[in-house]
């Protein structure tokens, strides 16, 4: 008889709860929850896959340890026992920046993804981290670390109430949203639209986002920070900045408006590839708008002005006075958040503390630029990269330039990973441990509430049993961490022990804490929870604002509601000064070269990227239901370029930049504006040795390999990953 099983989908951020079906230990389908307090009943393409994406046989069900040079199976033993031979060994003879730390994106997808590789970080001592965040939202860790104190506090636009959202660079019909978790945004911007608000859309594609809108501006790539500093400037030239309750929480406004003085709509107009007129009737719109939301993502984010874009996007919520307030941007409170403490001074944010060994690039957030790895790791010198560990991550489809990293890491002295499929990186490693199916995990949204629209919280324990051989993917974690320690054969729950020992140790310290002053001893007794993970999952729970604990959880499967976001800038603010420091000393140092930039002559053709609403970055396409129809990797040209270069619909082109040359189908289409060419990412399944079926047969090109890595945001280290220059050639 089947039976079902709630489980929240780990595939997107919009955290949907999704009702499986089960027969046996298999999930033979997935419907939405309509009871879930958060999604109610909606589910995507991706979710309603769920069963085959878990069943995928090409999944691996045992570890593989590289014995003579082959990648064979392996018992769970002999995995560990390969990672303790190497791994001790190279941090007692080269030191800690020997061993290398690559994090990629589903580790925000995974319980064990959160609770664990910050303990593997320290227990390496190294600074060689790397994550897929310099691949996308760096620059906003980076422009909230320097506005708000904190790069943690990301404000989120308030999708149910707002009356206006200025949407820049983001397709969240497809991509179902990012850094604004929202089950069904679809169907939240159609409620915008009906009751009367106002959508705005800024890509240069029309993309089913744009489609939605009242208004759809295709400005030039790369040019949302010219057009967010004239409406910046637009709001204080004409007096109708009005910050209201946040002024007394604002320093600097002054200031702003002489850095801004010569970003007028005139100025920055050319660059956009806007007038001026349009620039200030949205601007005055935004600021008429009795609440509204600007928003911006990845194609604001992964562009050369990153961190400005992301930066001006907070300026305008504060100008407008929308930051903080319902209907605006706000910060969301979740239930693993820190109890709120009192207002006041911090520590402030600072980039660059360490730097890159061969380039130079400054740390931002503890991590350095993922587009540096490579470099990392071949140049030769004390401090080299020769171990790497990549928990989630596929950089070589992932990051510029592929084919230089795919040697890199084949010169490494040792390499694992911790990932479901032998793919384009997993390929290059010593030992790959293999964390089970989705539904065979429990799952906790650690990052995702805390960007949620809603605060809510929810708990899957895992859908169906371990299967027999395999190892839940925290005990994996766990056991790595001991490894590289030194302490093969320690239990692994001594991991979670120590955390929950040391947590209890501060928390028992700390005025502001809901235990202070109680016994440490005590409260590890009380915890609840069958394993390491949920009983540090329950101490979160218990140390956060609304007084939970995991029975709460257990006793509500189908979510927690905790109500909308509220106001509460005052306990968030983290910067020295204990206001909003509306224009940082770094930002204020790049304004002059921004300045400059304007008279810079545009490229006449560049390109950007696109998400395919059935494709999740490049672990996807290896699934049936998945794959094929839409979901291709063609390329995007316009009607009017594909004419001036003699390219046809159906043809072949050749498409060159700074990193090398593609072959691609071409796609005409008038969904690009004109001297805009698209491609998607995640593509390029054609390399030896991995063990992708369907993908394989389908490969696609990789975007990336037209980059070398030397394109980056300079404040957060994020490459640019669009609105680069490209040459395109009709090929026979
Ligand atoms: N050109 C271009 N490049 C881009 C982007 C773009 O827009 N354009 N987007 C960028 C963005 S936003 C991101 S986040 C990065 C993503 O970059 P990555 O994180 O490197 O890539 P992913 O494809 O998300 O997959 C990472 C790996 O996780 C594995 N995996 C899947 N599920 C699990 C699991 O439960 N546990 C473990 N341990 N592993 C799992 C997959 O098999 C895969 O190998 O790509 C970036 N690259
Ligand atoms: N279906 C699907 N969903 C996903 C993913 C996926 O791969 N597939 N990946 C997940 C991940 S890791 C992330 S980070 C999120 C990302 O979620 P989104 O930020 O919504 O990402 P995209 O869909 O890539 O939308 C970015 C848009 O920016 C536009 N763009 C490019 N350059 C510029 C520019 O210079 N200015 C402006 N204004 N626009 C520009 C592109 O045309 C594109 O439409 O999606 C997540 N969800
Ligand atoms: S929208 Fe995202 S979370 Fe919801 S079902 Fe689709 S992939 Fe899963
Ligand atoms: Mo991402």
């Amino acid at each position: 008889m089947p039976r079902t099983a709630l489980r929240i989908c780990p595939l997107c951020e919009a955290t949907c709860g999704l009702t499986l079906t089960v027969e046996g230990t298999t999930v033979t389908g997935a419907r939405g929850d309509r009871d879930d307090v958060f999604s109610r009943g909606f589910i995507c393409p991706k979710g309603a896959a769920f069963g085959q994406i878990d069943a995928d046989p090409d999944r691996l069900r045992t570890p593989l340890v590289r014995r003579d040079g082959r990648l064979r199976e392996a018992t769970w033993e002999e995995a560990y026992d390969a990672i303790a031979a190497a791994v001790p060994g190279l941090l007692q003879e080269y030191g800690a920046p020997s061993v290398g730390v690559v994090l990629g994106n589903p580790n925000v997808h995974t319980m064990a993804g959160a609770l664990y590789p910050p303990l593997l970080v320290k227990a390496l001592g190294t600074r060689n981290l790397f994550t897929a965040s310099t691949l996308d939202q760096m620059p906003k860790h980076v422009s909230s670390g320097l506005l708000f104190g904190d790069p943690l506090a990301i404000p989120v636009p308030d999708l149910d109430r707002t009356d206006f959202l200025l949407l820049l660079g983001a397709n969240p019909v497809e991509s179902n949203g990012s850094l604004c978790t929202a089950p069904d945004f679809p169907g939240r911007l159609k409620a915008l639209r009906a009751r009367g608000g106002t959508l705005v859309v800024v890509d240069p594609r029309r993309t089913r986002t744009a489609a939605l809108a009242d208004r759809h501006l295709a400005p030039r790539p790369g040019s949302d920070v010219f057009l967010l500093a004239g409406l910046a400037h637009t709001l204080l030239a004409e007096g109708l900045a009005a910050p209201g309750a946040l002024e007394e929480h604002v320093e600097g406004i002054r200031e702003l408006d002489a850095a801004l003085a010569r970003f007028t709509p005139e100025a920055v107009a050319p660059a956009c590839d806007l007038t001026a007129d349009e620039i200030r009737s949205l601007a005055r719109d935004l600021a008429a708008a009795p609440t509204a939301a600007v928003y911006g993502r990845i194609g604001s984010c992964t562009v050369e002005h990153g961190t400005l874009a992301s930066w001006l996007v907070d300026v305008l919520n504060i100008l407008t006075g929308n930051l903080d307030r319902p209907g605006g941007a706000l910060f969301p409170l979740s239930a693993t958040d820190r109890a709120p403490r009192p207002a006041g001074p911090g520590k402030g944010f600072t980039l660059g503390r360490w730097h890159s060994r061969v380039s130079r690039h400054p740390e931002a957030k503890s991590e350095l630029p993922i587009a540096a790895l490579a470099e990392e790791i071949e140049t030769p010198g004390e401090g080299r990269i020769r171990a790497l560990i990549a928990i989630a991550a596929n950089p070589v489809l992932s990051a510029p330039d592929g084919n230089r990293l795919d040697r890199a890491l084949a010169g490494l002295d040792f390499m694992v990973s911790i990932d479901p499929y032998l793919n384009e990186t997993s390929r290059h490693a010593h030992v790959v441990l293999p964390p089970p199916p989705p539904a065979q995990s429990a799952h906790f949204d650690f990052a995702f509430n805390a960007f949620a629209v809603r605060n809510q919280v929810r708990y899957s324990p895992p859908a169906v049993p371990l299967e027999e051989g395999g190892m839940d993917e925290c005990e994996i974690h766990a056991r790595l961490i001991l490894a590289v320690l030194g302490l093969h054969g320690a239990p692994p729950g001594a991991v979670d022990e120590r955390v929950i020992a040391d947590t209890l140790t501060r928390a028992v310290a700390d005025a502001h804490s809901p235990l202070h002053g109680t016994d440490p001893d005590e409260q590890a007794l009380r915890l609840t929870g069958r394993s390491g993970p949920e009983r540090r999952l329950d101490l979160m729970l218990r140390l956060g604002p609304y007084g939970l604990g995991l029975e709460d959880l257990l006793k509500a499967p189908h979510g927690i509601d905790l109500g909308p976001l509220r106001p509460r800038l005052g306990e968030v603010l983290r910067t020295r000064s204990g206001r909003i420091e509306l224009l940082p000393e770094p930002v204020a140092a790049e304004l002059p070269g921004l300045r400059a930039a304007l008279a810079d002559r545009p490229a006449s053709l560049v390109l950007v990227g696109r998400r395919h609403l059935r494709s999740n970055n490049s672990w996807l396409h290896n699934v049936p239901a998945l794959a094929g129809g839409s979901n291709r990797c063609t390329l995007h040209v316009h009607p009017q370029d594909a004419a001036r270069l003699g390219l046809a619909d159906g043809g072949r082109a050749r498409i060159t930049a700074d990193g090398g040359s593609l072959e691609v189908p071409v796609e005409v289409t008038g969904a690009v504006r004109t001297g805009v060419v698209s491609l998607p990412h995640g593509w390029g399944h054609d390399r030896v040795g991995a063990r992708l079926g369907v993908a394989s047969a389908a490969p696609g090109a990789n975007v990336n390999q037209l980059l070398d890595g030397t394109r980056l945001d300079r404040l957060s280290g994020t490459a640019v990953l669009n609105a680069f220059p490209v040459e395109l050639t009709p090929l026979p």
